[in-house]
């Protein structure tokens, strides 16, 4: 096994069978300068705030942390699922500071100055402040009308409503908005949340008239990731809701907003990934399904422009993605794979989960619980950091948020007595 003995300095050893780039992996608990990471304290001090920062320089750019005005509406509420949901639609509006506006500009004429997002939420009808739900937080790539009804229109997997009903009867809240209410997903910045933190020239320093992100600004992830953290903000103020277990889900490209989500946001109390793939929980070194190359070509706009630079050279990354599943920890964290999905490189999720494990255990916590993919007969790894792979292809099934509740039954410990 391994090519262990003539690593460089803070590289894992990897078994050749596993990943056949020599070189091995970035080793989460070695600094950047060849210190070992042994304590804790080294974690949380050093080696954590380094990697983070390494993420957003080289993968999915800078968030800005700029303060935005944010306003809440509620549209609709009112009983649901014959009466064992409450049923909440609330836009969001997020706007720049007044003061960061040009005078020059009249706010009303300019749609850049204001985004709202729909967030649609189902309560357990129990649910009250003393006896707050666990919530499901996951954006949505169709609407959410299409969350709740499904659509006719097409049998694409993400066309299907999400089982509300056996999430709120397990004791969970689900709230959703559309990705694109955040950021359109298109390579174009001049919409979404991007351009209410562009330079104004208002500030000291700016440089007015920005249209993109800079070479090492935040992308579309960002951007999508930005607005979980919104919606949590949402959600954390209303008394029904368990602010301490917002559980961050999503599928595909939102599986990867939603780990990088909880890298960034620490009150996040667990992730879930599903089918992610490159830029989400699987290994870019790998270099199986897609790659650094193929998903930049595609979809430039997802990362910061200075990700596009590894197209190709992988190994010269800083960072690989067990090192995003690592910033998670020690919160539970779960990774699903669909054995048809080779695009997403199942074994490469999988081996995601696996070397981040390092992590959790140096924070005294369960890491994976298994060394080798599991079989089809016993899918599920149940542990902290769990995985589960079923068969088929891309897609977030009933199945798979069954799965994401047991873990969250198991490891946030389910809806709480009262
Ligand atoms: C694919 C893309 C994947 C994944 C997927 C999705 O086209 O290559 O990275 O994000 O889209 O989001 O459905």
């Amino acid at each position: 096994v391994g090519s262990g003995t003539d690593l460089p300095a803070g590289r894992l050893a990897v078994p050749e069978a596993e990943l056949s780039v020599p070189g091995g992996l970035p080793d989460p608990l070695v600094c950047a300068d060849g210190t070992p990471v042994r304590t804790p304290a080294d974690w949380w001090e050093r080696r954590r705030p380094e990697l983070l920062a390494a993420f957003e320089e080289h993968v999915y750019g800078r968030t800005p942390n700029g303060a935005v005005e944010a306003g809440a509406q509620v549209l609709a509420e009112g009983p649901a699922l014959d009466g064992r949901a409450t049923r909440v639609e609330t836009r969001l509006t997020f706007r720049r500071p007044a003061a960061d506006v040009p005078d020059s500009e009249v706010p009303a004429a300019d749609a850049a100055d204001a985004v709202a997002v729909t967030v649609l939420t189902y309560l357990p009808a129990a649910a009250s402040a003393t006896s707050p739900a666990p919530v499901f937080l996951a954006l949505n790539f169709r609407g959410n009308d299409v969350v709740e009804n499904g659509s006719a229109k097409d049998s694409d997997p993400v066309q299907h409503p999400w089982p509300l009903a056996e999430l709120v009867d397990r004791g969970y809240g689900v709230a959703t908005a559309c990705y694109q209410d955040i950021d359109p997903d298109v390579d174009d910045f001049g919409n979404g949340v991007h351009p209410l933190f562009y330079a104004s020239g208002q500030t000291p320093g700016q440089t007015p008239g920005q249209t993109r992100p800079g070479e090492h600004e935040w992308g579309a992830l960002g951007a999508w990731a930005w607005g979980l953290s919104r919606i949590l903000d949402h959600l954390r103020a209303d008394r029904r809701v368990d602010a301490g277990r917002v559980i961050v889900a999503g599928h595909s490209r939102l599986g990867k907003a939603a780990i990088w989500a909880a890298a960034c946001d620490e009150r996040f109390a667990m992730a879930v990934s599903n089918n992610s793939g490159c830029g989400g929980a699987a290994l870019s070194r790998r270099r199986v399904g897609e790659t650094v190359e193929a998903i930049t070509s595609r979809f430039p706009h997802w990362f910061c422009p200075a990700f596009a630079g590894y197209a190709g050279r992988e190994e010269a990354l800083p960072v690989d993605q067990h090192q995003l599943l690592a910033l998670v920890a020690p919160r539970p964290a779960y990774v699903a794979s669909a054995e048809e999905d080779t695009w997403a490189d199942p074994a490469g999720e999988f081996l995601g989960a696996k070397y981040a494990s390092p992590v959790y255990e140096l924070l005294g916590v369960e890491g994976l619980a298994a060394t080798e993919p599991p079989s089809a007969d016993r899918p599920v790894v149940p542990s902290r950091l769990g995985y589960h792979i079923r068969p088929g292809g891309h897609a977030m099934t009933d199945g798979d948020w069954a799965r994401f509740a047991d873990a969250a039954d198991r490891h946030l410990g389910g809806f709480p007595e009262d």
